[in-house]
């Protein structure tokens, strides 16, 4: 039995916030009907196609282990049909523009009248406030929540990054909150609002950077490399290049092969409990006694100099090389590895992070599984539903429409 088997999800989601968290619920067992307008879909899946007219990797990425209903729940059977469902599911989640639902008449206390027990979860780009009504994308979102003021090289233009911390990230944030509900309506009895702003949920992300914010108020922040550099600070918390978020000074460094290898690097972290390992593996064993670099403090005020000579060291091995070559005496790095690398990666493989899947239309494709592995409920990745594959069934099994009221429900456009 998988972990959430018998929790039904009446999954609203578009694009990619909400999808990812309903499709979190789904590899742990959840039975997510996705609902989706006749003859549309969700978005994506027309957006960024690779192979004409066939449901894009963007939706079939998003949307494994979910049922497909179309409806319109704009239209009177619509919103008779969708009644009835809301009264058979546990979840609503929806990540529409604001007020969507409330304008087709679905508002959370029309909600709590149909279902009490319902749990009515949504993603928001923002909070309550002055954006409250803004339609929000991952980059702004990125953008508003601190990332991108403090992604980037130092004096140069803010950065998004490719993670999906906006989307994805929120869509993780919402997930705990309905599992977290569904576990007080044990207790309660009664179904609660779970509510995601995309922007708070990019800067719980950025803590660290609201962290430094304030420690500038009491002098500058000296593991920044602009520190060493004798670069001032001005009043925000500033872009950090690839200086490590915490207190061990860490620096992405050239590796074997820089010259034509796009990803030939490594991230290189100077912890300072291994400090002595570092300098015998770069040839600097003087160091460890020498006052200007045996202590951390010491060392902070000329980091460029530190990461140079590891870089001198580090060029004259491949990515890899270094990995086995620091992991041994405990020095943690990482290689820089590109998609494709990950995508050929035998051990992500077998553990179920990239999985191979098949897909009537596509064939098969490479899709990120479960991130997170219970023992007693593993997740078995299954493709994506084509548009309404699920109408039928949805409407017999869980609405309980018999098979005439289901050709008169299609001949009207309601599905
Ligand atoms: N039947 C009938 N109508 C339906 C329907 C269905 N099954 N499903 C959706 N609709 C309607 C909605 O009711 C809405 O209609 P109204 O505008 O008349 O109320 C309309 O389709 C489109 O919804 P939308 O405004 O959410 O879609 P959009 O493409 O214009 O905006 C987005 C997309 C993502 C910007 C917006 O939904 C949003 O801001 N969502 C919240 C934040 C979020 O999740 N962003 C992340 C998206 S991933 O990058």
């Amino acid at each position: 039995m998988k972990a959430l088997e018998g929790v039904r999800i009446l999954d609203m989601t578009h694009v990619q916030s909400g999808p990812t968290c309903t499709q979190l619920l789904a590899w742990f067992g959840a039975d997510v009907l996705k609902v989706e307008r006749p003859g549309v879909g969700d978005a994506t899946r027309g957006q960024l196609q690779d192979i004409p007219d066939v449901d894009s990797l963007y939706f079939t990425m998003l949307n494994h282990n979910k049922r497909s209903i179309t409806l319109n729940t704009k239209s009177d059977k619509g919103k008779e049909i969708f009644t009835k469902l809301i009264e058979q599911c546990d979840v609503m989640v929806e990540n529409f523009a604001p007020g969507a639902l409330d304008r087709m008449g679905f508002s959370w206390e029309r909600i709590q009248e149909i279902n009490p027990r319902m749990i009515y979860a949504s993603v928001k780009g923002f909070g309550p406030g002055a954006y409250a009504d803004c339609k929000v994308y991952e980059n702004v979102a990125q953008c508003a929540g601190g990332s991108a003021s403090t992604t980037g090289m130092l004096g140069e233009v803010p950065l998004v990054t490719g993670a999906q911390i906006g989307d994805s990230g929120t869509g993780l944030h919402l997930a705990l909150g309905i599992v977290t509900a569904l576990y007080h309506r044990e207790k309660s009895g009664r179904g609660q609002r779970v509510e995601c702003a995309m922007q708070d949920g990019v800067l719980n992300l950025c803590r660290v950077k609201l962290r430094d914010q304030q420690r500038l108020q009491h002098g500058p922040l000296r593991e920044y490399s602009q520190f060493g550099e004798g670069i001032d600070f001005g009043e925000a918390a500033p872009r950090a290049g690839n200086d490590s978020g915490g207190g061990q000074p860490g620096r992405i460094l050239k590796c074997k092969g820089w010259e034509t290898d796009p990803d030939a690097y490594t991230y290189f972290i100077t912890q300072a409990a291994v400090w002595g390992n570092v300098c015998d593996v770069i040839g600097k064993p003087d160091w460890k006694e020498d006052p200007g670099f045996a202590t951390p403090e010491a060392r902070l005020p000329h980091l460029n100099e530190v990461f140079g000579a590891i870089e001198d060291w580090t060029m004259t091995k491949t990515k890899f090389e270094v990995m086995e070559i620091c992991n041994k005496v405990n020095i943690p790095v990482g290689p820089i590895l590109s998609m494709k690398e990950i995508a050929e990666d035998e051990s992500l493989r077998k553990t179920g992070t990239v999985v191979e899947v098949d897909h009537p239309e596509r064939g098969p494709y490479l899709s990120v599984g479960n991130p997170i592995k219970l023992s007693d409920s593993p997740s078995d990745v299954e493709r994506s539903p084509l548009l309404g594959e699920h109408t039928d069934e949805i409407l017999k099994d869980v609405v309980g429409m018999s098979d005439e009221e289901i050709i008169s429900a299609k001949e009207e456009g309601a599905v």
